[in-house]
């Protein structure tokens, strides 16, 4: 059997952002090695070769969320570890360790709700941009828990994922008002926004934010105007590469995203899909193991990634 298809199928899903999503895609990522575990190989060694084949495709789907190498690299690092077991036992064992892994990773989200959902406070204004299922889950806990929030989101052009959230949240029942991205600072002010929430493709040791574009801009209002400003992230967004001093590449996305091609003869267009916060401008980042200021990343990354960094 030959699970080629289900690789090429989930980099092609994911460079087109039909999984898209930090937490998705790494998801998505570990069960099509799963599926490939199961791959027509004669030993051990044979399917780590097409394993370690699979994980460079995958890695190399989308630059931005370090929650893809982090996850592929994960499950590489069990597959190494074992790579001495007969084929049989290799695959029960991986097999078993990714499903682990995503468990891990359905669990980390719940907690985050719950902690998320207690910094909400009753009556609060929320601002949010982009579409975060982590932040979604956080939302929708407080307003369980009667918190009585209301949500501002952003449309987050090009790819208007704002939408999604939009479409969560209000089938959720709260009141959900949506804004162009330009209309933030505007906005703040005049809807009296408390507090600002954002999800999370990448946290560096240094406490910076890398999330969809637009988020710097939100940050620097909320900084003029008072207002808190989240980061809600699961530890598998912590970037273990960046204690090394690795700089994480931005992703430039098709033009064609952001204006029909030709319609402006001479321009050249750019559509870069993220953009850095600086941590100074991050009030605190929701993980699954508690609220954390943004200068506690690096003793976050040390402590669930010591496996990969050998500190
Ligand atoms: C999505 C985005 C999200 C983070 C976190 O960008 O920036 O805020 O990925 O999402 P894109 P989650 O749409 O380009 O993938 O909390 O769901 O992991």
């Amino acid at each position: 059997m030959s699970s080629r298809p289900v690789l090429e199928e989930t980099v092609k899903d994911i460079k087109t952002m039909k999984i898209r999503g930090a937490l998705d895609i790494a998801i998505a990522a570990v069960k099509a090695l799963d599926i490939m575990c199961m791959e027509d190989a004669h030993d051990t060694a044979a399917l780590l070769e097409k394993l370690r084949m699979g994980a460079r495709k995958l890695k190399s789907s989308r630059p931005t969320a370090v929650s893809l190498p982090n996850a592929v690299n994960y499950v590489m690092y069990v597959a190494e570890k074992n790579k001495d077991l007969p084929i049989h036992d290799f695959r029960k064992t991986l097999s078993f360790e990714i499903r682990k892994f995503v468990g891990e990773q359905e669990r980390a989200l719940e907690t985050i709700a719950e902690i998320g959902a207690n910094v909400m406070e009753p009556g609060d204004v929320i601002l949010t941009h982009c579409n975060s299922d982590t932040v979604v889950s956080i939302l929708t806990h407080a307003w369980k828990d009667a918190k009585k929030i209301e949500v501002i989101c952003t449309e987050s052009r090009p790819r208007y994922q704002g939408y999604l959230t939009a479409k969560a949240l209000s089938s959720a029942g709260i009141p959900t008002t949506l804004i162009i991205d330009s209309a933030v600072h505007l906005m703040m002010k005049k809807l009296h926004v408390d507090k600002v929430i954002v999800g999370a493709d990448t946290i560096c040791a240094n406490g910076d934010l890398i999330n969809k574009i637009g988020t710097s801009q939100i940050a620097l209002c909320a900084k003029e105007q008072d207002v808190d400003f989240i980061a809600a992230t699961e530890s598998i967004k912590f970037s273990p590469a960046s204690v090394m001093g690795s700089v994480v590449e931005i992703e430039e996305r098709d033009p064609a995203e952001v204006i029909e091609p030709g319609k402006l003869r001479g321009v050249r267009v750019l559509n870069p899909a993220f953009d850095v916060t600086d941590a100074e401008y991050i009030s605190m980042i929701v993980t699954e193991y508690g609220v954390i200021p943004p200068q506690a990343a690096y003793h976050l990354l040390k402590e669930k990634f010591g496996w990969e960094l050998n500190i």
